[in-house]
C-alpha cells in the first residue's frame, strides 16, 4: 500500500476542517486508518504508512477512521463525518462498523438478474443513514442489447443518486468514476457478489486483485475478496471494498428511508387524516394517486417492507441491548449477594 504516494498531504488523505476542529494541540499527528485488525491498526498519515497500536476496543475502529498517534498509540477514533453500519446477522443483532468517512457509496449492480429495484432502495436507505452521497454504478452494460431501460429504472429511484453505467472490464470506461475517488474523497463499494466490485477497484487503483469467476447460469460468483481495506486510487483519492455486506439490514434509518421514498410521502400528505394507512380510509391521495396512476403500487408496497424492516431491526437491537444490560445487573446482583454471604456467618444470614 502506498507505493506510489511519494509525498501526501492530510488533505490528500481526506482531513478536513470538521476534523481539525477536533484537536487542539498542534503536536497531534493524525492518521487516517487502512485496515482494522485486533491487535493492530494500519494507517497512513503524512510520513506514509504504519503500524499502529489501539487504545480502544478493536470494535471501535473502522477502515476510514481518523485517529491521533503518539508513538505507536492511535487515540479512538475521531468524530466520524459519515458511519457505515450494519446490524451482524444472527441472533446477537449488534451493530457493527462496517467502514468510516466515506464520501461516496457506490452501489454496484449489473444489468442483469442482480438489477433489484428494491434492493436499491435498501442501498440508497443506507447510503442515506451512512451521511454518504450515492451512486449507482450500473455495470455489464457491454453484455446487454440496450441498457437504457436500467439506466432509467435506476434514474428513477432517487433524484439524490447519480447513476454511472460502463463496461467494468474497460479501465478508461471505469476512469469516469475519477470525480469521486479524487482530490482525497473516498468512495466505498457495496454489491451483491460477482457485479463487478472488484474490477472496477482494480481499475481505479491500478491492483491485480482476484475477481470472481462467474457461473453463468445464475450470474453469481465465489466469494473471493477477503478483508476490508482503504486503498488509493490512481486518481488522488481512496477507494474501499466493502465484502461481508449481503446481510446488510436497516436499523435506525426512518429518516434516510423517508427521504428515499419522498414522492410517496409527498403525496401521503395529501391524505385526510394524518394516521391514514393508505388501506380504504376515505381521503386517501395515496389511494387516489395509485387509482391515476400516479405512483405504482408496488413502489408503495416496497416502501412498506422496508420501513417494516427497519422498525423491527431498529427494535430488536434495542432489546438486545436492554437484554444485555438487564443480564449486567442480574449478575452483578448475584455477586453481590454471593460476596455478602461468604461474609457473613450462616446464622445470622436466616
Ligand atoms: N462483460 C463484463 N464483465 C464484467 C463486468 N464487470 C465485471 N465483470 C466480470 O464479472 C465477474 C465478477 O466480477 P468481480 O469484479 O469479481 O465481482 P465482485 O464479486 O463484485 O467483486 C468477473 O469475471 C468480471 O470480469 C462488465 O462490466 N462487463
Ligand atoms: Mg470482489
Amino acid at each position: 500500500m502506498g507505493e506510489f504516494l511519494v509525498s501526501i498531504s492530510l488533505a490528500d488523505l481526506g482531513w478536513s476542517s470538521h476534523f481539525a476542529r477536533q484537536i487542539d494541540a498542534d503536536d497531534a499527528v493524525p492518521m487516517r486508518l487502512d485496515a482494522v485488525h485486533r491487535t493492530r491498526l494500519h494507517a497512513t498519515g503524512e510520513a506514509g504508512p504504519v503500524t499502529l497500536v489501539p487504545t480502544a476496543p478493536a470494535g471501535d475502529y473502522a477502515v476510514g477512521d481518523w485517529v491521533l498517534v503518539t508513538g505507536e498509540r492511535a487515540s479512538k477514533p475521531l468524530t466520524r463525518l459519515t458511519e457505515l453500519v450494519r446490524r451482524t446477522a444472527g441472533r446477537e443483532s449488534k451493530p457493527q462498523l462496517i467502514a468510516a468517512n466515506v464520501d461516496t457509496l457506490g452501489i454496484v449492480t449489473s444489468c442483469n438478474d442482480d438489477f433489484n429495484v428494491a434492493r436499491l432502495e435498501r442501498y440508497l436507505a443506507l447510503s442515506g443513514r451512512a451521511g454518504c452521497l450515492p451512486l449507482i454504478i450500473l455495470t455489464k452494460v457491454d453484455t446487454v442489447d440496450d441498457p437504457a431501460p436500467f439506466v432509467r429504472s435506476a434514474e428513477e429511484l432517487s433524484p439524490l443518486a447519480a447513476v454511472v453505467s460502463l463496461d467494468a472490464t474497460d479501465a478508461s470506461e471505469v476512469a469516469r468514476l475519477a470525480p469521486w475517488c479524487s482530490g482525497g474523497r473516498t468512495l466505498a463499494l457495496v454489491g451483491s457478489s460477482g457485479v463487478g466490485k472488484t474490477t472496477v477497484q482494480n481499475a481505479l487503483t491500478g491492483g491485480a486483485e482476484a475477481t470472481r469467476t462467474i457461473r453463468e447460469d445464475d450470474a453469481k460468483g465465489r466469494q473471493t475478496t477477503t478483508s476490508r481495506a482503504l486503498r488509493p486510487t490512481l486518481h488522488g483519492g481512496w477507494l474501499i471494498d466493502t465484502p461481508g455486506m449481503r446481510e446488510l439490514r436497516l436499523m435506525d434509518a426512518e429518516a434516510a428511508i423517508d427521504d428515499v421514498f419522498a414522492d410517496v410521502l409527498d403525496i401521503a400528505a395529501g391524505c385526510r387524516f394524518g394516521d391514514c394507512a393508505h388501506d380504504a380510509e376515505p381521503g386517501c391521495a395515496v389511494t387516489e394517486a395509485i387509482a391515476r396512476g400516479d405512483l405504482a403500487p408496488k413502489r408503495l408496497a416496497r416502501f412498506r417492507k422496508l420501513d417494516a424492516e427497519n422498525r423491527h431491526n431498529t427494535r430488536t437491537v434495542a432489546e438486545a441491548r436492554a437484554r444485555d444490560r438487564a443480564l449486567g445487573r442480574m449478575y452483578r446482583d448475584v455477586l453481590t449477594q454471593q460476596r455478602r454471604m461468604r461474609g457473613q456467618p450462616p446464622d445470622r444470614e436466616r
